[in-house]
């Protein structure tokens, strides 16, 4: 019997292997030899023509030889995937001494900011958030303020009309006669009212057709003008450091009698007088009063039960103070870099630059 092609098999194939280094190639050799029509296959096929006596011996050198092939392509295998884990994970070494990824942050535009600022000082004393509509009727925006169509005092207020009676709101004070309205009489009311407002300007540095307020109001048994003191009080000192005063000067609004104009101390010369508070010594940041007995009772609220005050500043201004803004005109025109001046910080507030 001649067992040469077998041992022929084997040599080629010892050969093959050692040229062998990529999984490809393995797959491709592994078929040659092992697959159904390969090289080892092929030889069992020859039995058949063999005697019987020579089968066993054949068989058994065949599946030697079939043995060895596997168990090399085996070991070629293990030593190919252990290469190639090793190239993977030097190709992916990660250098953690690498300065990380940044990201941009964005930061809260300076109005909102301001907004959200005053609305948290108010959350913190009991009040609640009222809002309302921009587009408004007369009665409620002017007749339910004491502001009846003959007053003097609407030639202020010009606004932008829609039909004789519908307008667009030129104060938040109607979200107060409205809430005031809704409660049918019945105390405590305390609310502060913020939103955009329009009145009919030309735009300069200190104007705009379109701005903000924020409008506070209560009404219980028992309010006075020394409630309305202290409060103001408080909020100067939170809004604008703790060593603020507030000084209450005389003045008029239809809606509140008596009326004062409200100034704080000023943050940046400290009273002394410097180019923010025009060498007064004092700012002024908001408008007050007792709410004016018509108003309570236009809303369906007892004047002699019932008393209230109420307020009404510009957060627009407010920003501009505190921030140090010269120009209302760079809070709606989207000027990013404008924006960008004002860095977020780690408490999600913005950087003020001038306090
Ligand atoms: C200012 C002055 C003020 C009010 C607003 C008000 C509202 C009701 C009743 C009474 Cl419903 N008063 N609001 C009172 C005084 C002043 O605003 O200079 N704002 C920028």
């Amino acid at each position: 019997m001649d067992t040469s092609g077998i041992s022929e098999i084997q040599k080629t194939f010892d050969k093959a292997i050692e040229s062998i280094d990529d999984k490809k190639s393995l797959q491709d050799l592994k078929v040659e030899y092992l697959g159904k029509k390969g090289k080892v296959t092929g030889l069992m096929k020859e039995m058949k023509n063999l005697s019987n006596e020579d089968k066993p011996l054949y068989g058994a050198k065949v599946n030697e030889v079939r043995s060895h092939i596997t168990e090399v392509i085996e070991e070629k295998e293990a030593v190919l995937a252990s290469a190639a884990l090793e190239a993977q994970l030097k190709e992916e070494t990660i250098d953690v001494s690498l300065p990380g990824r940044t990201f941009k942050l964005g930061s809260p535009h300076p109005l909102s900011r301001t907004i959200e600022d005053i609305e948290d000082f108010f959350i913190g004393l009991g009040y609640e958030i009222a809002e309302g509509y921009e587009v408004e009727t007369d009665y409620f925006n002017f007749e339910a303020l004491n502001l009846p169509k003959s007053h003097p005092a609407r030639d202020m207020q010009d606004s932008f009309y829609f039909s004789e009676d519908i307008l667009l709101r030129t104060h938040t004070s109607p979200v107060q006669a409205r809430t005031m309205q809704a409660r049918k009489g019945a105390g405590p009311v305390k609310i502060i009212c913020p939103g955009k407002v329009y009145r009919r300007d030309s735009d300069d540095a200190t104007h705009s057709h379109q701005f903000t307020q924020i409008e506070g109001l209560v009404v219980d048994r028992n309010i006075h003008m020394s409630d309305l003191k202290g409060t103001l009080e408080l909020f100067a000192k939170e809004m604008f450091g703790a060593e603020r005063e507030i000084r209450l000067r005389p003045s008029y609004f239809p809606f509140t009698e008596p009326s004062v104009e409200v100034d704080i101390s000023c943050f940046k010369c400290k009273g002394a007088g410097c180019n923010v508070c025009k060498g007064s010594g004092w700012i002024e940041i908001l408008g007050a009063g007792m709410v004016h007995p018509n108003v309570l009772e236009m809303a369906g609220f007892d004047p002699d039960e019932y008393s209230g005050f109420a307020f009404g500043m510009g957060p627009d201004r407010i920003a501009m103070l505190k921030y140090g803004i010269e120009d209302i005109r760079h809070f709606y025109t989207n000027d990013l870099r404008f924006i960008k001046q004002f860095t977020a910080t780690e408490d999600g507030g913005n950087q003020s630059e001038s306090i």
